[in-house]
This record gives C-alpha cells, structure tokens and sequence, in this order.
C-alpha cells in the first residue's frame, strides 16, 4: 500500500439547514482512505450522520480531498480511567487533571466558563494556557481537528492488547487528542460528548496521556465540547494548520503502510 494514494474525507451534518445557516449541528467526522477504502468509510459517515442521537440531518456535506502532506504518525496515547460516582466529582476529576498538567484553577474555570457559554460550535475552541483566553477566531466554527485516522485493524490489535472493548467514540477521541497532543504546543485537552447518551469524557496531555473520566454529565444532556490549551508563544496560523491540515495516522507497532 505504500505508494497508493491517500484522502482526506471529512463529513458535517445539521438539521434546520446547513450549519452557515443557522442549523443545529448533528454530527461530524474526518477520516483517511486509500481509494479502495473510499467507499466504505463515506458508508460508515452517512451511517454516523443519518443514525445520530442528536436527531436527523436535513444537510449533509462531503468533502473528499487529496492528502497533499506527508503523513505524520504517533503511537496512541496511554490509557486509563478514573471512575466517578456523578458529573461533578467527573467535573471536579477533570480540573485536578488540568491542574496537573500545570494549569491554574483560574485559567481552567475561565475556559470552562467559555465552553459552557459555546456548547453549539461544532469544532475545538483554543485556549491560551496561561490567561485562559479563547485564541481562535472561528466563531461557531471552531477548528475541526481533520485528515487523522487509524487502521481498524491495528487499532483491532490494539485494543487486544490493552485488554479493551472495541468502541467507535474511544476510537476517534483518541485518534484525535494523539494527534492534537502530538503538537509541541499542545498543553492539554478536555472533551465530553454533545451526544445525550454518551458521557464518558477526557483529558488528555503530553504529559499525561489520555485518562478518561466515567461520567461527565447527565443521560440526556445534549451539551458537550472540546477545548485545547495550548503555550501562547506559539503561532496560532500554523497549529490551526497542523490540525486541520497535517495527515496523522495513528501507528501501534504495526507495519508501515
Ligand atoms: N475537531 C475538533 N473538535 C471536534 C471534532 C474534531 N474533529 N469532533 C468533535 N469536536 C468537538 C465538537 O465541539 C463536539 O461538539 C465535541 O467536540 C464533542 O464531539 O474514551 O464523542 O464527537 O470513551 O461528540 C469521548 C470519548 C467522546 C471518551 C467524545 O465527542 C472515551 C465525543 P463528539
Ligand atoms: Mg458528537
């Protein structure tokens, strides 16, 4: 497979019309494929939008592009889990954890305040890790972290090896804070779900790696997010360009492909 040419697919579903518009996001998800994989992984992203909690699109987009860089790749992260009793000691679990990896409790509530106050914008909002400031200028956009992915089957083996169910959510959330922390700005990472029926989330570092938190909100509750923080210092145009635009393809002691 070496030489095949790779793709960037990358999907947006909302409902009330096409999100510019005013819709309410559905669903989103951005993969690599070879040609021959092109197909099935546009099947597998209809299916996410068109089978989504959040309710039935009336919009879909699909882009398919070539992968004009060469690809980056990492080992996933290491894994493991706090349980919690509820949502707040979840909330409570994921501040020591941002703590931990040397934020302050002020810069943490004030980004916390600022996710809480943009539940509706569908990417991943910047943060200055030493003022708690909000660093992009996407708006309700975000940055959608894209071109990323990690093939079923070593990711299958991967999951044999950690002794791990397989989960399609765990799957991409990873995949996607190893390639975010995977950057040299890259302090941390905080996600919970927008789906109501999902609330395991996480916080993930370079530090740290990915520690998952068991319950960070209510059944039910449709409100979820992602905020990165990242070492000011850094220029923003180019991290931006290295989420959205740098091929990374998780590698777990497989064979290059
Ligand atoms: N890039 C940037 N931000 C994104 C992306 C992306 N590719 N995908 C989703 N987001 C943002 C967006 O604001 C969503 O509202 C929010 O994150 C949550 O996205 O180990 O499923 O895809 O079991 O709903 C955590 C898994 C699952 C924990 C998180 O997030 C575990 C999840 P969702
Ligand atoms: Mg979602």
């Amino acid at each position: 497979m070496i030489n095949e040419k790779l793709y960037s697919i990358r999907m947006r579903a909302a409902a009330g019309g096409a999100h510019e518009k005013g819709g309410k996001h559905i669903s989103g998800g951005e993969r690599l494929a070879y040609e021959t994989e092109m197909e099935q992984i546009t099947g597998d992203l209809l299916k996410k939008a068109f089978s989504h909690q959040r309710g039935k699109p009336d919009f879909f987009n699909l882009v398919i592009e070539d992968v004009k860089f060469p690809v980056c790749r990492g080992e996933p992260l290491f894994v493991s889990t706090c349980n919690v009793k509820d949502p707040l000691e979840g909330k409570r679990t994921a501040e020591v954890l941002l703590c931990q990896c040397g934020l302050t409790y002020e810069v943490i509530n004030k980004a916390l305040g600022i996710l809480v106050n943009n539940f509706h914008v569908r990417g991943a909002i910047i943060i200055d890790a030493n003022t708690g400031e909000r660093l992009d200028n996407r708006k309700d956009k975000g940055v959608r972290v894209s071109q990323l992915d990690w093939r079923q089957s070593d990711y299958k083996n991967w999951c044999v090896a950690n002794n791990t169910a397989e989960n399609v959510r765990m799957k991409e959330a990873l995949t996607l804070a190893t390639k975010v922390c995977s950057h040299p700005a890259t302090i941390a990472e905080i996600c919970w779900s927008d789906d109501p029926n999902y609330i395991t989330g996480y916080v993930a570092s370079p530090k740290r790696g990915y520690e998952r938190i068991t319950k960070m909100k209510e059944k039910g509750d449709e409100h979820g997010g992602r905020l990165i923080f990242i070492d000011s210092l850094q220029a923003m145009d180019s991290y931006i360009q290295y989420l959205e635009k740098q091929p990374f393809m998780i590698r777990n002691g497989g064979e290059e492909k």
